[in-house]
């Protein structure tokens, strides 16, 4: 088994706003490890797939449509515990509820436009990962700071 994974997207609306560089920070300066970046514009077919769980919710079609308006940042983060973290670093799915402090409560306001994507378990991140990037897009690499992160 590999190392546990997160896979964490950049929404069209975060990107349009210009939070991509805030967000990346949030997550490099936590001490996880970038594993796959890219900027994309994400074809419905991905964006179906992805969300494939909630299809039969009234708002679905709205979400997908939401997802491939704009081009969107696709990462992969690796670290021991980064589905939970990252979980709440993004924090609650409706920005009014989520703490000061998260993506979601410093930057949104609505469900509908709550800037990023956060895997929900350890096996979505790979699924998740899977559905978004080639096996060769994923990086592996020796971190130099990777000792002063983890004992
Ligand atoms: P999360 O993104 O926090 O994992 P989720 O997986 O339950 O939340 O839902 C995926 C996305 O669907 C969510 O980020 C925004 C949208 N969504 C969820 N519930 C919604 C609702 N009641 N109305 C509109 N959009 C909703
Ligand atoms: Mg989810």
């Amino acid at each position: 088994v590999r190392a546990e994974i997160s896979y964490v997207m950049i929404k069209p609306d975060g990107v349009q706003r210009g939070l991509v560089g805030n967000i990346i920070s949030r997550f490099e300066n936590k001490g996880f490890q970038l594993k796959a970046l890219k900027l994309f514009q994400t074809p419905k077919d991905v964006a179906e797939e992805h969300y494939k769980d909630l299809k039969e919710k009234p708002f679905y079609p709205k979400l997908v449509d939401y997802i491939i308006s704009g081009p969107v940042v696709c990462m992969v983060w690796e670290g021991d515990g980064v589905v939970a973290s990252a979980r709440k670093m993004i924090g609650a799915t409706r920005p009014l509820e989520a703490e000061p402090g998260t993506i979601r409560g410093d930057f949104a306001i609505q469900v509908g436009r709550n800037i990023v994507h956060g895997s929900d378990s350890p096996e979505n991140g790979e699924r998740e990962t899977a559905i978004w990037f080639k096996e060769g897009e994923l990086m592996s690499w020796d971190r130099t700071m990777t000792p002063w992160l983890v004992e």
